[in-house]
This record gives C-alpha cells, sequence and structure tokens, in this order.
C-alpha cells in the first residue's frame, strides 16, 4: 500500500481545495517538525534531564515542569522566523510572543498548548502538543492580544501532536481529519489515517470521577445514567477512561468513539472549567467537528464562543454526536 507523507498532503490540499495558502502550508511543516524535536526530548526522559518541574510558575499559578519550557521554547524558535506569522500565543507564556523586527511578519496567529498532560510527564504516560491556527483579520499595523480573540470557527488549521507508544500528527485545515504517524527511521510523518469519523453513539465516557461531589446536577445526572448501566434508563452497560491527558483522551475518541468531559465544578465556582478555550477547546472542537462529533461547553456549541480573554477558561463536554447532544439537553432543561 502506499502511503503519502504529510508534505504530500499539504501540497495536494493547496493544489485541489485552493484553502491552503503557501503560508499556511509552511506553518504546519514547521509545527510538526517542531513536535519532532520535542518528541526527541520526551522520549530521552530521565537520560535528558527533561523530568521534573522547573522553578517557574505559568500564567495560571501553575508550577511548571522542565518539558513544558523545553517544549515552548522549540516551537517558539521554530516558528518565528519563517515569515508566516504575525505571532504566538502559548498556555505557558503570560502574554502574545510578536515575531521581532527583524523577521518578516506574516499573516497568521499560532496558539499551542506546548505539553499537554503535564502531570503524565513524569510517570511515562502519554502527552502532547495542541496547536490552533488563526489568520490575523485586521489590517492595522502591528499586533496585538486584541487579534487572537476570534471564536474557533475562524480556525484556519488545528491539531495536536501525541507521544504516546507511536508519535501521532493529527491535524484538520477543515477538509475533514487525517492523521499521520512518525516514521522513526525515515524521519518523515506518514499519513495513517485519511477519514477519520467519530462514531454518533459510544459505551464510553471519560471524565474525573474524583470530582462528582462538585458536579452540577446536569453532570451528575448523566453520569450516574451512565453507571446505571443496562437495568438504568440508558439500557446499556457504559465503560470509563481517564488519562489525564486531553490529547490521549481525544485520540481515543477520534479512534473508536467517546465523549470527553471536564465540566465546571464547585472547587472553583468562579471559573468556567480548568480547560483552556483558545490552546485546548477550540483546536480540539474543530478536530471533534470535522470528524462528525459535537463539542459544546454544556450549552453553547465551543466553536462560537468569542474570547473575551487570551488565557479564558471554559468548560468542555466533546466526542460523540449523540451524547455531546444529549448531555448539551441536561444543561438546557435545567437553564430553562
Ligand atoms: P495541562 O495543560 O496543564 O497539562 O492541563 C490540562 C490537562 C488535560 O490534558 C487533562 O484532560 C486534564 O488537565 C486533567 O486534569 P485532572 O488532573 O484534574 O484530571
Ligand atoms: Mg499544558
Amino acid at each position: 500500500m502506499s502511503r503519502i507523507s504529510l508534505t504530500q498532503y499539504l501540497v495536494e490540499q493547496q493544489r485541489s481545495g485552493g484553502h491552503m495558502p503557501a503560508q499556511l502550508r509552511l506553518l504546519i511543516e514547521v509545527v510538526a517538525r517542531a513536535c519532532k524535536r520535542i518528541a526527541i526530548s520526551v522520549n530521552k526522559g530521565a537520560l535528558g534531564d527533561v523530568l521534573g518541574s522547573a522553578v517557574s510558575e505559568n500564567v495560571q499559578g501553575e508550577v511548571q515542569k522542565k518539558l513544558d519550557i523545553i517544549a515552548n521554547e522549540v516551537l517558539i524558535e521554530a516558528n518565528e522566523w519563517g515569515g508566516h506569522l504575525a505571532a504566538m500565543a502559548s498556555e505557558e507564556m503570560d502574554s502574545i510572543h510578536v515575531v521581532p523586527n527583524r523577521f518578516p511578519q506574516g499573516e497568521y496567529l499560532l496558539l499551542f498548548d506546548p505539553l499537554d498532560g503535564s502531570s503524565n510527564i513524569d510517570v511515562n504516560v502519554s502527552i502532547g502538543t495542541i496547536f490552533s491556527v488563526l489568520r490575523k483579520v485586521t489590517n492595522t499595523r502591528g499586533v496585538s492580544e486584541e487579534d487572537f480573540l476570534q471564536p474557533g470557527k475562524q480556525q484556519a488549521a488545528a491539531g495536536y501532536c501525541v507521544y504516546g507508544p507511536q508519535t501521532t500528527l493529527v491535524l484538520t485545515v477543515g477538509d475533514g481529519v487525517v492523521m499521520f504517524t512518525l516514521d522513526r527511521e525515515m524521519g518523515s510523518w506518514v499519513m495513517t489515517e485519511s477519514e477519520v469519523k467519530i462514531p454518533a453513539d459510544t459505551k464510553e465516557f471519560a471524565i474525573n470521577m474524583s470530582n462528582m461531589r462538585h458536579w452540577a446536577p446536569p453532570v451528575r445526572r448523566y453520569i450516574d445514567e451512565c453507571l446505571a448501566g443496562s437495568t438504568g434508563p440508558r439500557e446499556k452497560d457504559f465503560n470509563m477512561r481517564w488519562v489525564a491527558s486531553m490529547v490521549a483522551d481525544v485520540h481515543r475518541i477520534l479512534t473508536r468513539g467517546g465523549v470527553f468531559m471536564y465540566p465546571w465544578d464547585a472547587r472553583e465556582p468562579n471559573k468556567a472549567g480548568k480547560l483552556r478555550l483558545m490552546y485546548e477547546a477550540n483546536p480540539m472542537a474543530f478536530l471533534v467537528e470535522q470528524a462528525g462529533g459535537g463539542a459544546t461547553d454544556g450549552t453553547r456549541r465551543i466553536l462560537d464562543i468569542t474570547p473575551s480573554k487570551l488565557h479564558e477558561r471554559v468548560a468542555v463536554v466533546l466526542g460523540s454526536k449523540n451524547e455531546v447532544e444529549r448531555v448539551t439537553q441536561y444543561h438546557l432543561q435545567q437553564a430553562g
């Protein structure tokens, strides 16, 4: 079976659909190359002195791991000189990183969670890099945080790389979802799934059950009904998975279906949720919708939300369409 590379896929997208400008193609290739470098660091583990915590905290007050910082630097260095970007924003940086004057400025904005699943780094469980691409829509000179505050439906591309038993890059440019596996001998990304589809129904949910007592009633109701199994209202038994790396949980859902939830909870009642809208929820929602699934914050489609700040948080329900609709219905019934 002949397989195509990431470069070939992007060139074909450019030729056929026309929604793949050269700058966007370059951008995706550079991000993919940076992920290869991050994968090398991840694989070295203790031998490369990349495990454990750094001394710093990020803007959300979380202690940064060494790999959080390494991955962030790799992505910045790889992307700032190519002429395809105007600025970058990262979960690990307080404010945006404007492309320095010594380099040409491009028309795209890149957002990333450089190392998602930080709590899994030291225990050798799958982690990843999540990225989202927007176009700078204003013609003004210079770039500011406001340029980034666009709803997720305006993303030009999104994806993630999961550093697991295999290193896999998952991508959408708005024309379905494709997966590439890193061929380590060749050093190239080889397409291994050309048309990812999430089944509409599932018997598998992913949520951190230890927070159960803090959930809102609609979430509690949904999970209670799943747990009641074949003798409950759903009349089927459910299975549960929780990796605690969103990349790994979403990867499973893109592979075999399921529903993923990180809802609002009463531990921090003033925060909409734990996950970040622009670095985690938006790119994952774009991928999941492109694969035929759904993604809401309980009541609203995630991709419709206009962010009011860079590090905004959001509740997340995503995956198999019928389950996401059910959870959303339960929330709307309560609100109404
Ligand atoms: P991170 O970006 O700091 O790693 O945090 C995000 C992660 C997600 O990958 C995962 O779904 C969630 O946090 C797990 O949270 P918890 O440890 O509360 O279960
Ligand atoms: Mg992170």
